[in-house]
């Protein structure tokens, strides 16, 4: 419903591409007008503790915290916990910083009490004095697990992390995606929705996941919204990450059209880097062509109100 006058605005993101967006979507929107539906399929469990990367990248991007080279992790952090660990004899392939352990430590503090990842990540936000709703897309185990030539099925961040996404994939599926439910949150969030993103994050590996929730694709197909995706692509290649390596592996065509098939049915529109105009285009769909590469503050705002006077105009 439109609230106020204003639109109510959902972002579907995943790891450090969509966290720049969020960013530049949350200095434009109030904190009633934006929610943001953060990827949990890259969870896992580290030396006991439940690490969620891609809802800890919006989060401190949001908080103006993030490892600005990264994009993941906390700017400034160190690394004695590692150090100390390899003293050990163990192999620190997880880079974790001792700021960033923090948040892992509350995090599974909390779970252990019997609090919600929802209700965890709401205090997390508030404490850094973040005011946009994050919300994880389920409270349920969902886990990516990528299937490799080299090693197998590998959990994600064992694909991502340790082995530097290098392997070739089979398949990416969804451990979990059968019995997790989508929270309340999350439900009334679409239903309310005037307006869909689907951040540039990577299409299988950050974004599938939170469609894999039952439910969610189904209140996405029969949306009221309209609903948009931002081609994560710039000349033809992922702007960081193995998104072109990896849909390359599993057949799909490494293009602006071919995230738009990827996402058949649920978007109306596309936004498509300056620098691949020239490539084929899905029709069906309505394509916005702007300067989509965000190193700066600057250029995630410009971006974000892009998109939101181009929908705004395109649904008035
Ligand atoms: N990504 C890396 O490439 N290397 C790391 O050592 C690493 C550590 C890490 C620690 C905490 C965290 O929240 C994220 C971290 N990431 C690291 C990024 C993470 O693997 C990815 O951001 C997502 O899972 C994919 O978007």
């Amino acid at each position: 419903m439109v609230l106020n006058g204003h639109k109510q605005v959902v972002a579907l993101a995943g790891g450090v591409g969509g966290a720049k967006l969020v960013y530049g979507l949350s200095k434009v929107l109030s904190p009633g007008d934006l929610t943001i539906i953060g990827n949990v399929g890259d969870d896992f469990v580290h030396y006991g503790l439940h690490i969620s990367p891609d809802l800890d990248t919006v989060l401190y991007t949001l908080a103006e915290v993030a490892n600005p080279i990264t994009g993941w992790g906390l700017a400034d952090d160190t690394r004695h916990m590692l150090d100390m660990l390899r003293r050990y004899g163990e192999d620190t392939w997880f880079g974790l910083g001792d700021h960033d352990l923090a948040t892992h430590l509350l995090r599974t503090h909390w779970l252990g009490q019997g609090h919600t990842l929802t209700e965890i990540t709401a205090r997390l936000v508030l404490a850094l004095g973040v005011a946009h709703p994050l919300l994880p897309v389920t409270d349920d185990l969902l886990a990516t697990m990528v299937d490799t030539v080299e090693y197998g099925t590998l959990p994600f961040q064992e694909y991502f992390v340790r082995y530097r996404w290098q392997p070739a994939v089979e398949r990416v599926w969804f451990q979990g995606a059968d019995r997790a439910r989508m929270t309340v949150e999350v439900a009334s969030a679409l239903a309310n929705a005037d307006m869909i993103i689907f951040c540039p994050s990577n299409p299988v590996l950050s974004i599938a996941p939170i469609l894999a929730v039952p439910g969610i694709r189904e209140a996405l197909e029969t949306r009221r919204a309209s609903s948009i995706v931002v081609s994560p692509f710039v000349g033809g290649k992922a702007v960081k990450g193995p998104a072109a390596k990896l849909m390359n592996e599993l057949g799909l065509e490494v293009s602006p059209r071919g995230v738009a098939q990827y996402y058949a049915g649920l978007v109306d529109g596309l936004v498509v880097d300056v620098s691949d105009r020239d490539l084929p285009l899905p029709d069906r769909v309505e394509i916005l062509t702007t300067r989509t590469l965000m190193q700066s503050g600057a250029d995630k705002v410009r971006l974000a109100k892009q998109i939101l006077d181009w929908v705004g105009s395109r649904t008035a």
